[in-house]
């Protein structure tokens, strides 16, 4: 017997240890974070929830008389009900002009790209899978005491136009829009597409700037060669972000990589260029807080900010079975959102979610992962207050021309 039947009550509730001589086994209630982070939600404020069901009470009018609940309207707006609605990313404002999207402190982008594809394809329809399954999600995290909604605010401007036979053509595209973005002050948060748009991505980011990045990326792929297949494939993003002038291969930190699956033309280019990389056994030898803390003082040393590129395929197979080239052996879910929280917490400029391939997925499953990747990187920035740190390193941002048009589209009713 460890314990008297007196001392076998339940109760870790500090009231109930009062005056008691109990030999205490566990620390009590207020000691862990499930008992604080139900205090701290009392203090976040809650003003745009209420803001969100008068506006949806405005735009979808007011409910059937039987129903008690008058915050419930007749058309579904807005968050609820989860199964409902148009879905842009957590359910955020369609940014339709993206001329708006500096209104806002970050932007989900959507790049339905799946042409660097070197093994299975339909990536393309990342963004589509993200979106849908990311309705599900609350803006609310309980253990970081964060709500999104009353303390960012965020916008979803859609797809980027790429061009499905052309990577050409479709990194001209993404550049430019991610340049826009990035330029209007909003940060940039880029959802795949396959891994081939990550130089676009990190291109469009550094023309805005004379300042230097630094990239962390999580994967299990090298992704470093030159070419794969004759091309800029997904296998190539950083052999080219790492020429841009202001992006120096010795502060890109290349997490997760390992397996069967690094070819080694790869490890070749990440020797000459002297990149970081830690493995899986690396990480589960120092720990995820040592991991973290080193990944960030080799991507930080000498640089002004840092990018973050999540392959989804970084995590074991086991739980993302929807992506382009499956390793087992990589991050349990808990490693990688630990990981990916702490490196946000310094700052970002920037994060693109890749390799996201619906037509291979089970139950939303690898969808759901990188929806939530991107939800607690969101969460890491608001918590740390380290979101806009990268706005003042905007010193070169684009202006790019909108087209000329007057009225409204498919507007007004047609003569009969
Ligand atoms: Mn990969």
């Amino acid at each position: 017997m460890f314990c008297t039947p007196a001392d076998r009550r339940r109760s870790h509730h500090p009231a109930d240890l009062i005056g008691t001589d109990r030999r205490a086994h566990h620390p009590d209630l207020t000691k862990l974070q499930g008992w604080k982070s139900m205090k701290a939600e009392a203090d976040l404020p809650e003003g745009r929830w209420d803001e969100e069901r008068r506006w949806a009470l405005r735009m979808g009018l007011t409910g059937a008389d039987s129903i008690e609940d008058k915050s419930i309207p007749t058309f579904a707006r807005g968050e609820l009900p989860h199964f409902a609605g148009i879905n842009t990313f957590l359910k955020a404002p369609y940014a339709e002009d993206v001329t708006e999207v500096g209104d806002y402190d970050a932007t989900i982008l959507g790049i339905p790209f799946d042409g660097g594809t070197t093994y299975r394809p339909g990536t393309r329809f990342g963004p589509q899978g993200l979106r849908k399954i990311s309705a599900l999600y609350t803006p609310y995290n309980y253990e970081l005491g964060v709500d999104l909604r009353e303390q960012m605010t965020l916008c979803d401007a859609g797809d980027v136009f790429t061009i499905p036979a052309n990577l050409e053509k479709s990194f001209d595209q993404i550049s430019r829009a991610v340049s826009h973005v990035f330029s209007s002050g909003s940060l940039p948060v880029m959802i795949g597409g396959d891994h081939s748009i990550g130089f676009p991505c990190v291109r469009g980011i550094a023309e805005c700037t004379s300042k230097k990045i630094g990239i962390v990326h999580f994967d299990r792929h090298a992704d470093i060669q030159e070419k794969d297949l004759d091309e800029r494939m997904h296998t190539t993003p950083w052999f080219h972000s790492t020429l841009l002038p202001n992006v120096p291969a010795k502060n890109l930190v290349q997490v997760g990589i390992g397996g069967w699956q690094v070819p080694r033309e790869a490890v070749k280019v990440a020797r000459d260029r002297e990149t970081n990389i830690i493995t899986m056994g690396d990480m589960e030898k120092m720990g995820i807080d040592k991991t973290a803390e080193m990944a960030l003082e080799m991507a930080w040393d000498g640089v002004d900010m840092v990018y973050m590129s999540f392959d989804i395929d970084s995590i074991d197979c086991g739980f993302v079975p929807g992506t382009g080239w499956p390793e087992p052996g990589g991050f349990l879910p808990r490693e990688a959102l630990a990981l990916a929280s702490k490196v946000a917490a310094e700052g970002i400029c920037g994060m693109e979610l890749v390799e996201v391939s619906p037509p291979y997925d089970t139950s939303d499953i690898t969808a759901l992962m990188g929806t939530r990747v991107i939800v607690d990187v969101l969460g890491s920035l608001v918590a740390s207050g380290n979101m806009g740190k990268h706005t003042r390193h905007i010193d070169k941002p684009v202006a790019i021309p909108h087209g000329e048009f007057e009225g409204k589209r498919w507007h007004g009713r047609t003569k009969r």
